[in-house]
């Protein structure tokens, strides 16, 4: 066996508490080497006669990528703590790995160094409000949703989708606006939006804020805010907000005194000043997001703009009762910032959900103490290369799936923002060339897998554009010019995941991943059910074999509604181009 592929570390992603008794332990192998792999446990302090009691138990292969095997062992420790380590085989070899090294058999002396996960904790444990999970969101740019009151239109504001939207136009989308046409989310399903940046701003996107206690006057007021969460709320709908704690606007005054006093201001601390004079031009000589001059770095190590940032945080919450915090360019503010930022607003609101913007691994911040999730970009980006880009093929695709489900812990996974796209790239459709039978079986995959899905607004009703400003486009609410057809088939999907929980089950078992045909068959299993998705992702008819094992069971096409009794274990199957099948049979 490959010693160096072989791979665990406590307190992560390969050793985690899920609840309050339960281990969840994986190990990682080099891919087809071990062949069965168990976990040799005990309790730490239980020693007899000078040597350590323990059990062994099974491990199964929970998923493979391109280069490793991951397997996975729940286990319930009777005194909530945990010695371990693994014993690995195969036809040639039997390791005992520890956190020593490789053993030939089980030491058992107190020279063994076994892992330990020392004590679970109740207060360490990652806990997700638990209301996420079966949540839909829908994300709303708000200056270009809907516009329901031409009263606060800013100036120079455009008509309605009259023109491409540029980095600086106004269209004068706004709070009435979404309280409008909030059955439209209704009817489609959605149960949470993410709302990005409400308070006042200078630009069209608000990302450069003004002052993070007011309402952005294009938007609406206080009061008319308070109508949405409420309207949201009265309709089984959740409301996030876009926290921009990473940097300030231009104008926002302590900014500006900055500039106006430089040296002598009593907010040149509040930044992350070089030198001065503080200048913008040509590039800023300040800590800035990216090198935005319009940015500037906050210091959210100043105990100043600590306190105001943490009561930003609190307020919205406390007066207006919103549900969620997304956080941008979360991965940039300090640790120490978001660890009492979390303590601040689940002190208002327990079950109030945290999700940062990172782009990239961000175990470090999921750890229970920072975000309750983030945006799951690495399940982005394997997706739409799979089914919108074809520039990955299906076992390309089933690793990059893996490797995404291994990289956090379940519970973790369980409440992932899955989204397609956003208010950073080109739009779905547009990335799918267009292709709408495409993105359907896109639809198909991320509203069957577990996490949290997000629907960029206008993605259901087939908008385009490419990207930021691209994708910004107008709200199209003229229903003739709307993909009514696309819209009902992400309703159909929503309202399958609802009744059927297997959709949203945290595993997912790949048992056909075909680079001939490009079809890709998996499962998925709740405590009763078991869900078999067959996906076409070409443009050909194909005629496949599926190995259903389902041979004299009741099987339902929930698709058709259809009932039918396989009479072999492999079933004979037709699939159009971009085809699906999801049947469901009881276990
Ligand atoms: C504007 C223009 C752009 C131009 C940019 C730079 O519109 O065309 O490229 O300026 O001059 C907001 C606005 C944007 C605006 C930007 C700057 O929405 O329209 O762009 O401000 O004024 C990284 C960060 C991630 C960040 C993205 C954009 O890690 O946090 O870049 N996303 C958030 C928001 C944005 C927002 C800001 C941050 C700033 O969601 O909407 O922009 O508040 C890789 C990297 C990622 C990187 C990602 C995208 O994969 O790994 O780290 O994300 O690409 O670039
Ligand atoms: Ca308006």
């Amino acid at each position: 066996m490959l010693k160096e592929a072989i791979y665990h570390r406590p307190k992560n992603n390969y050793a985690y508490a899920y609840d309050e008794s339960t281990l969840h332990i994986r190990l990682r192998t080099k891919k087809d080497d071990a062949e069965s792999v168990s976990l040799i446990h005990g309790d730490p302090y239980d020693w007899g006669d000078g040597s350590w009691n323990y059990d062994t138990k099974q491990m199964s292969k929970s998923g493979s990528d391109e280069l490793f095997d991951y397997w996975f062992v729940e286990i319930e420790p009777k005194f909530r703590r945990l010695r371990y380590g693994f014993e690995l085989k195969n036809k040639k070899d039997v390791l005992v790995y520890t956190e020593k090294g490789f053993y030939k058999s089980i030491p058992n002396d107190d020279t063994a160094y076994f892992f330990t996960f020392p004590f679970i904790n109740k207060i360490d444990i990652f806990e997700a409000p638990s209301w996420v999970k079966d949540t839909v969101w829908y994300q709303i740019f708000p200056e270009r949703f809907a516009n329901g009151d031409t009263k606060n239109d800013p100036p120079g504001t455009l008509e309605w989708g009259s023109t491409d939207p540029t980095p600086t136009n106004f269209f004068g989308g706004d709070f009435e606006g979404v309280i409008q046409h909030i059955d439209h989310l209704v009817d489609l399903g959605i149960t949470g939006i993410y709302f990005t940046p409400i308070f006042k701003a200078y630009s069209n996107h608000k990302y450069d804020t003004i002052d993070y206690m007011e309402i952005d006057p294009q938007f609406g007021d206080k009061e008319t805010f308070k109508r949405l969460v409420e309207a949201c709320h009265k309709n089984g709908i959740k409301v996030m907000l876009d926290a921009v704690f990473n940097h300030s606007g231009y104008y926002f005054p302590q900014f500006q005194d900055v500039l106006e006093n430089q040296e002598k201001s009593k907010f040149k601390d509040w930044f992350h000043l070089k030198e001065f004079p503080v200048v913008t031009e040509p590039k800023p000589n300040y800590d800035a997001f990216a090198f935005v001059s319009a940015m500037p770095k906050l210091n959210t190590e100043n105990p100043e703009v600590k306190d105001y940032l943490l009561e930003v945080g609190r307020y919205w919450v406390r007066e207006f009762n919103i549900d969620g915090w997304r956080l941008d360019v979360a991965n940039e503010v300090d640790h120490q910032f978001w660890r009492e930022f979390r303590k601040a607003v689940k002190e208002i609101k327990q079950d109030v959900y945290i999700l940062g913007e990172i782009w990239h691994d961000s175990m470090p911040w999921l750890q229970g103490d920072q975000f309750d999730a983030v945006m799951n970009y690495p399940f982005t980006t394997g997706a739409v290369n799979f089914f919108a880009k074809d520039t990955i093929n299906a076992v390309e695709f089933k690793n990059i799936i893996s490797n995404v489900m291994h990289s956090y812990p379940n519970n973790v996974n369980e409440v992932a923002f899955n989204l397609l796209d956003s208010h950073d790239t080109p739009r779905i459709l547009t990335i799918c060339n267009d292709n709408k039978e495409k993105l359907k079986l896109l639809y198909v995959f991320q509203l069957s897998f577990t996490g949290t899905p997000c629907i960029y607004y206008g993605d259901e009703i087939g908008m385009t554009g490419g990207p930021d400003p691209g994708c910004r486009k107008c709200m199209e609410w003229n229903t003739d010019a709307q993909d009514r057809d696309l819209f009902e088939h992400i309703k159909k999907l929503l309202q399958l995941r609802k009744e059927n929980s297997t959709f949203t089950a945290n595993d997912i078992n790949f048992i056909v991943s075909d680079t001939t045909t490009n079809h890709i068959v998996y499962t998925k299993k709740d405590r009763d059910h078991e869900t078999i998705f067959i996906l076409n992702n070409s443009d050909k008819d194909i005629e496949v074999e599926v190995p259903l094992y389902m041979k004299g069971k009741n099987v339902i096409d929930l698709w058709t509604g259809e009932l039918f009794t396989p009479n072999s274990d492999v079933i004979k199957q037709h699939l159009s181009p971009y085809g699906f099948k999801i049947f469901q049979v009881a276990k």
